[in-house]
Order: C-alpha cells, then sequence, then structure tokens
C-alpha cells in the first residue's frame, strides 16, 4: 500500500493545550507520525511519497471561504498585534454563548478566534497552516492514486482532521482531511462515498460538512458523547438531514468497551455502508481506541488491529485511509500499521 506523508507536519507542534485548568504539553504531537513512519518503513508496507501539487481552492468545496482567509493569516495576525506574540501559541479564551451574536464578525483577533474555534486544546502556531494544507493535499492526493485504480492508499499525516467542520477548528483539527478524500472520490466519478470513522473521538466535523447530503455517507464508532469528547454531537439519533437522512449512522459505545463489542459495531457500519451502495471508503483511522491511550477509554490491543483492517477490506471498495488520532505513542506505529497490514493481508 502507497504512504502519502506530510513532510511539514511538524511544523505544527503545539505547547500547551487546556486540561482540567491547567496547560499541559500537547498530547497531539511531531513523535506520532514519526513512529508511525517508522514502523512502516520497518515491515516494508510499500512507497512513502510526497504529495502532489494540490490546488487549494479544492478546499472551498468542504470549507467555508472565510473560514480558510482566517486560518490562513491567523498567524500573521496575532503577530502584527504584538511583536512578543511569536513566542506564544493562539488559544481561544472566548466564545459566543447562544442567544450571542455569530451573524457580526468582531474585528478584535481574539473575538473573531473564538467564533472559528470551539475549544481550548487545539493551539495555532506560526507552522499551523503550512502543516494543515500539506495534510489535506496528502489526503488529496491518496484520493488521486484510488481514482487512478490503486485499491488502497494511505494518507500519513497531521494535524489531525476529523473535528474541522465546514468553519471551524478544535480538537487538535484544523483542516478535514477525510472530508477532502470523500470530496476528491465524489469529483473522480464515484457515485456515493462512505467515510468510516474509527478513531476513539466522534468526527464532529466530518458529520456536519456531509449532514445534508446523500452522495456522503458517513459512520462512526466512539465513545459515548455523554461522557466523551466532543460531548455536544455524535448520539445514535443523528441520522442525517434533508436529502442526506438516512445517509449518517453513529455508533457510541460505552467507556470500557472490549473488541468484540467495538467489532460487532464495526460490522453494522460496514453493513450501513454495503446498504446505502458506496463505490469507495475513506478511513479515519484513528487508533486512541487502544487500551494504553491516555485520554480515551475503550481498551483494544495491538493485535485486534489486525482483524479490523482485515474486516475493512471485506467491504471490497476502494479505500483512502487518513490517519487521525492516537496518543500512546510508543504503540501508535504498531497499531495503525496492523490496520493497513491486515488489510492488505485479506485482499
Ligand atoms: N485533553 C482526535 O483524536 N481533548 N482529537 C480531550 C484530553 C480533546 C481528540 C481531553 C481530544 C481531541 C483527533
Ligand atoms: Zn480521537
Amino acid at each position: 500500500m502507497r504512504t502519502i506523508l506530510n513532510d511539514r507536519h511538524s511544523r505544527h507542534r503545539g505547547r500547551f493545550e487546556m486540561f482540567r485548568g491547567e496547560l499541559v504539553p500537547c498530547f497531539e504531537k511531531p513523535d506520532r507520525v514519526d513512529h508511525v513512519l517508522a514502523e512502516l518503513q520497518r515491515r516494508a508496507l510499500g512507497p512513502v511519497e510526497a504529495p502532489d501539487a494540490f490546488d487549494e481552492a479544492l478546499l472551498a468545496k468542504v470549507h467555508n471561504a472565510r473560514y480558510l482567509a482566517f486560518l490562513a493569516g491567523a498567524w500573521d495576525e496575532w503577530v502584527a498585534l504584538d511583536p512578543a506574540n511569536a513566542q506564544h501559541n493562539v488559544l481561544p479564551s472566548y466564545w459566543p454563548a447562544p442567544g450571542m451574536r455569530r451573524d457580526v464578525v468582531p474585528e478584535r483577533f481574539a473575538a473573531r478566534l473564538g467564533l472559528y474555534c470551539f475549544d481550548a486544546g487545539s493551539p495555532l502556531m506560526a507552522g499551523t497552516w503550512d502543516a494543515a494544507r500539506h495534510g489535506a493535499a496528502c489526503a488529496w492526493t491518496a484520493a488521486q492514486r484510488v481514482l487512478a485504480g490503486e485499491r488502497a492508499a494511505f494518507a500519513l499525516t497531521r494535524p489531525p482532521g476529523h473535528h474541522a467542520g465546514a468553519d471551524f477548528f478544535g480538537g487538535y483539527c484544523f483542516l478535514n482531511n477525510a472530508a477532502v478524500a470523500a470530496q476528491a472520490l465524489r469529483d473522480g466519478g464515484a457515485a456515493r462515498v462512505a467515510v468510516l470513522d474509527i478513531d476513539y473521538h466522534h468526527g464532529n466535523g466530518t458529520q456536519a460538512i456531509f449532514y445534508a447530503r446523500s452522495d456522503v455517507h458517513v459512520a462512526s464508532l466512539h465513545g459515548d458523547p455523554r461522557n466523551d469528547y466532543p460531548y455536544y454531537l455524535g448520539h445514535a439519533d443523528e441520522r442525517g438531514e434533508g436529502a442526506g437522512l438516512g445517509f449518517n449512522h453513529n455508533l457510541p459505545l460505552p467507556r470500557g468497551t472490549e473488541f468484540d463489542a467495538w467489532q460487532g459495531a464495526l460490522a453494522e457500519a460496514l453493513a450501513g455502508i454495503a446498504a446505502v451502495g458506496a463505490q469507495a471508503l475513506v478511513v479515519s483511522l484513528g487508533v486512541d481506541t487502544f487500551e494504553g491511550d491516555p485520554i480515551s477509554g475503550f481498551v483494544l490491543r495491538s493485535a485486534d488491529y489486525l482483524r479490523v483492517g482485515e474486516q475493512i477490506a471485506r467491504a471490497g471498495l476502494p479505500t483512502v485511509f487518513v490517519f487521525e488520532g492516537g496518543y500512546a505513542v510508543a504503540e501508535i506505529g504498531v497499531n495503525a500499521v496492523n490496520v493497513l497490514e491486515g488489510f492488505v493481508q485479506a485482499d
């Protein structure tokens, strides 16, 4: 399987996120991708390449133009406010509460930041935009390889993407790489595309982007939002709206869920994907379902990920894997590459 690597990922390197009332070192760090890359190379799973030239105008198919302009210029705006800001990451502290106005775009940077971001855990810095747009290019390139006839391709990138919506960032995510890949597969001729999100956290951004669309079906297995981030979306009764009704499938699971039960939910999600007649698949591949993950609550073991890859392969669809979460850094390479190897071996 071919890997498209974001070689600019380490330009995004957050210092601190807000956690339990304190600023703690970021869980989402450059080592994560480095470990996955090392394991891919150790197992010689296939070539590793840079992304093709990417037309950034394609981002506007899944994100809103005002948001993209904000994100592209946020760091420069921040530093222009005060040169000393260059030493600090950008993190919001203000958000519009319900009943407050979102239609008037504030002038003040700190206030605009809160319009476009939904948590205090996703620091932005000098290299964030560059890392994120190259990540989107990787997802797009992986989709191009699959459209050209390859059985599967893997976009290895960070920051992750599935929490980012059309006009907001959060959950360590800035641009929705999986949505970019799904849109690319649609534009390349797949009449219906499915996104299968197996990251521990609900992919609220991906769900929101495609919620009213019937051409992209979104299925997600995740920690029940009653108890897990992102808390305010991801319930089983969210089934899509308008033309998209019936094309969103959430499978929330309790903390402590073991592989047997998790795999049953995966089978259900895949049955839904088969039922809607998807012609291509995007997998939001997070491995924060691992028993040793420091911020998550499922208990999958490393060997289980081989079975996950096999089960996904049996869907028989051209597949783009997009890297998402996973914070047990020492095991992240083995876990992620096990999914890919299980997929390849099942073929
Ligand atoms: N500080 C992804 O896995 N914070 N994002 C949870 C621990 C947000 C996870 C509490 C977790 C976001 C892509
Ligand atoms: Zn996650």
